[in-house]
């Protein structure tokens, strides 16, 4: 063969290998490959034509591509959310939206609910709701807080009502939706209605080291005399969730109705403190929510020892919690309202809203 020839065969294989390896990698699946292994009987399942190993080769490390590709894409949906993904704090610039810490607080319009839904419907959680019903705040208040929960307190996924009263017969009969249950418990009335608020967190905390907190994913605690106007839905799920309080959120630090006296473990002195919370709504993890209610119970007991109790009781507690602990979510005041201070333009859509308080109706001491 002349040089001619060499180089016109030479060309012709080169180009004939190029065809067949474009075919191959072309073909979905390797099918190429496929065709060619489907004519060889004698090829077991796990078998390799010996004279194909760079294909087959290519073959593997194309199926570990799409393995490794399959991977990833369900490692994304595994992974956890990140703020932005969800949380757009520009969407309310009249308000403050992000806290000195970065945390998100949640106003209507700056979270999307629907990656949200996905991203909680996908790990197929179990929310917790704690509410305590001593005495006369059972029939002036449990009804409607349960009635109201059950229609909007965190739609599409599994619930669970805590219901604590000192009188378990006298449960109001609710007929609950898909996805809620409901546990209740007894629990000891204490004579003054101060007490009464404290000891919440004392049961609580017990109540989660027990059971709760194989039992939830994230736990909230509530007081009877509110009503769920609107869905309270998962954007409000963090680690350790907080509530500011409707007739503060504009106040200026220094009228904050911290507890003032050293002499408590409540104390806040002028100057210091981030925002005035609402001890009618906090939530988080079951463990998270472990440490607010055992420290704040702490704080409680410390202060009973000392013959002083706080200003605004367990709500003291927890503002002196919050303060030293930061919470990772807080809620705005639309999330806890009350008409009664009217409906300033912020407030765009009110989830939750105070009972009129008549506590002359419905303590025992005053
Ligand atoms: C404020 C706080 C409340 C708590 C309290 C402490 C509001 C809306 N809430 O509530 O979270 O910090 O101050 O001073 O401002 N309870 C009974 N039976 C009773 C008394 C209390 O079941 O006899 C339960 C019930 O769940 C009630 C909660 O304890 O909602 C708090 O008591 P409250 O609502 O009377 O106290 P209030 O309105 O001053």
């Amino acid at each position: 063969m002349n040089v001619k020839g060499k180089l016109v065969l030479s060309m012709l294989i080169i180009s004939t290998v190029i065809v067949v390896f474009w075919e191959y990698i072309n073909s979905p699946e390797g099918s190429f490959l496929w065709i060619y292994h489907s004519k060889s009987p004698e090829l077991g399942d796990g078998g390799s034509p010996q004279g194909w190993w760079f294909p087959s080769w290519f073959n593997n490390r194309t199926h570990a591509y799409r393995e490794e590709e399959e991977d990833t894409n369900k490692e994304k949906e595994d992974e956890e959310l990140q703020l932005s993904d969800w949380f757009n704090p520009q969407k309310r610039p009249e308000v403050l939206t992000v806290t000195g810490w970065k945390a998100p607080i949640v106003w209507e319009g700056t979270y999307d609910r629907a990656i949200l839904e996905n991203y909680y419907g996908r790990q197929k959680i179990t929310v917790g709701l704690t509410v305590f019903a001593i005495g006369r705040y059972i029939e002036h208040y449990l009804e409607e807080f349960l009635t109201s929960a059950n229609r909007h307190f965190m739609i599409g996924h599994r619930v669970i009502f805590y219901i604590m009263m000192d009188d378990v017969s006298r449960l109001p009969l609710i007929e609950l939706g898909p996805l809620r249950s409901f546990k209740v418990f007894e629990v000891k009335p204490e004579k003054r209605w101060q007490d009464i608020s404290m000891m919440r967190m004392k049961t609580i905390a017990e109540h989660i080291t027990a059971h709760i907190q194989h039992e939830v994913d994230f736990l909230f605690c509530m007081d009877v005399d509110q009503v769920f106007q609107d869905t309270f839905g998962v954007e409000t799920l963090g680690q350790s969730v907080a509530q500011l309080q409707a007739w503060f959120y504009k106040a200026d630090p220094i009228d904050f109705t911290y507890e003032r006296r050293m002499e408590s473990s409540a104390f806040i002195p002028y100057g210091q403190g981030d925002f005035y919370y609402h001890a009618a709504i906090f939530g988080g993890t079951p463990i998270q929510v472990l440490n607010i209610t055992q420290e704040c119970f702490k704080g409680i007991l410390q202060d009973k020892k000392n013959d002083i109790e706080a200003k605004w009781h367990d709500e003291s507690h927890l503002n002196k919690y919050f303060l030293l602990n930061k919470p990772t979510k807080i809620l705005s005041p639309e999330y806890c309202w009350d008409y009664h201070i009217g409906l300033p333009s912020d407030i765009k859509t009110v989830k939750i809203s105070w009972q009129t308080k008549e506590y002359n109706l419905v303590r025992n001491n005053i």
